[in-house]
């Protein structure tokens, strides 16, 4: 944002704020239901699924079960299960649709870091490909236009297939194809390294997406990388405590760590609405960078993205969107937060660091909350956030 209009747009929203922010929070606040969902209406085909109708029932307190089992004999009696909802409408291409579900093996955790699945689950101590396995596909009539599978984490990473967790740490699929769908199928198998007569289990909540979204709070968070070694994973590297990015608290963050960084390497934490933002809604994100850091690379290694879906609405270096206020908490050790208007729909945010070779601090980002702030007329709501950094 340009640093004048941003320092206008500050005493404006000083002088409005403390008068309209109670009775604002207080219309708008809290319920995510607020947001229009349009949830699956229908089961077109289900298998070894129980309570198959409480995915959808337009009830998140309700799932179904999807139970696979090996045999009693080898090679005889094995069987896998699955369940296919569908949306009353076709959903349009680039419209994320989201789906919560729990495994009974602890594998949802490793496939969120996308291509270091396999390495994840080495340190979690689970194996992503034997026990149990699910996979998941939007389809378009019988026609399949994006799928993954737990045995190949890499179909788990990148912006159109993601396991994503919210506030709470539920885990959730964000589902996003590049063509239209009307069905989201999830299946749920038994690998070969699973005993005789075990089940597994899977539970499926209700499919839903929502366009246009009535709030412009941020519900779920998911990570990529690339560059990272198990090395740096073990030296507590890498993405850790998520959802504190979103959980409403500016005090709690999210840790993205790349260590001393002899190789190219990146980590990306991505922030999702439910639905798409307004275009003069206002987003805030509120980060925090060593001192030492700063002073070598300047912020040059990290990028924020607005998108909309898959595609990208504005992209900056921190750098730009830095005041001198910021560089000064910033070399004081001090949170800071930045703000961006994307003047169109956005339903996604990206904050990428990028390892700068040659530096020999360890390069690291806290992320302490992404949030919003809505503009009605010429008042605010900053989506019942306190907000640091404004006067
Ligand atoms: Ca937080």
């Amino acid at each position: 944002m340009n640093p004048c209009f941003q320092n206008s747009m500050r005493t404006r929203f000083a002088r409005k704020y403390r008068l309209a922010a109670l009775a604002l929070i207080l219309a708008f606040s809290g319920n995510p239901l607020a947001n229009a969902r349009q949830y699956a209406s229908a089961i077109i085909s289900e298998s070894h699924a129980t309570s198959s109708s409480h995915s959808i029932d337009s009830d998140p307190s309700t799932f179904s079960e999807l139970e696979a089992g090996t045999g009693i004999i080898i090679g005889i009696g094995s069987y896998s299960a699955h369940i296919e909802m569908k949306f009353p409408e076709p959903v349009p291409a680039n419209q994320t649709s989201y789906v919560r579900i729990e495994a009974q093996d602890n594998i949802l955790p490793s496939l969120m870091g996308g291509e270091l699945g396999n390495i994840l689950a080495g340190i979690n101590g689970v194996s992503l490909t034997g026990n149990q396995e699910f996979s998941v596909e939007a389809k378009n009539g019988a026609a399949v236009v994006l799928s993954g599978n737990s045995t190949n984490p890499i179909s788990f990473s990148g912006e159109r297939l993601k396991v994503v967790v919210d506030a709470n740490n539920h885990t959730y699929l964000a589902i996003t194809p590049n063509q239209s769908y009307q069905s989201i199928r999830i299946s749920n198998f038994v690998g070969n390294l699973v005993g005789l007569g075990v089940t597994k289990r899977l539970k499926v909540w209700d499919p839903y997406y929502v366009e246009q979204g009535s709030s412009a709070t941020p519900q779920f968070t998911s990570y990529d990388s690339s560059g990272i070694t198990l090395e740096l994973l073990e030296m507590g590297g890498g993405a850790h405590n998520l959802e504190r990015a979103i959980d409403g608290n500016q005090d709690s963050y999210s840790t993205l760590s790349l260590g001393v960084v002899d190789t190219a390497s990146s980590i990306t934490q991505r922030a999702y609405l439910e639905g798409l933002s307004q275009p003069d809604d206002v987003f805030a994100v509120r980060l925090w960078i060593d001192p030492e850091v700063m002073q070598v690379t300047l912020g040059q290694g990290i990028r924020i993205r607005t998108q909309n879906g898959a595609n990208a609405v504005t992209n900056e270096v921190l750098q730009s969107l830095l005041t001198p206020a910021d560089i000064a908490a910033i070399m004081n050790g001090q949170p800071f937060t930045v703000y961006i208007t994307p003047s169109a729909p956005v339903d996604r945010f990206v904050v990428t660091l990028n390892g700068l070779l040659g530096v020999t601090a360890s390069q690291g980002l806290d992320i302490h909350e992404v949030f919003s702030i809505r503009i009605f007329g010429d008042d605010y709501e900053d989506a019942g956030k306190s907000t640091p950094g404004y006067p």
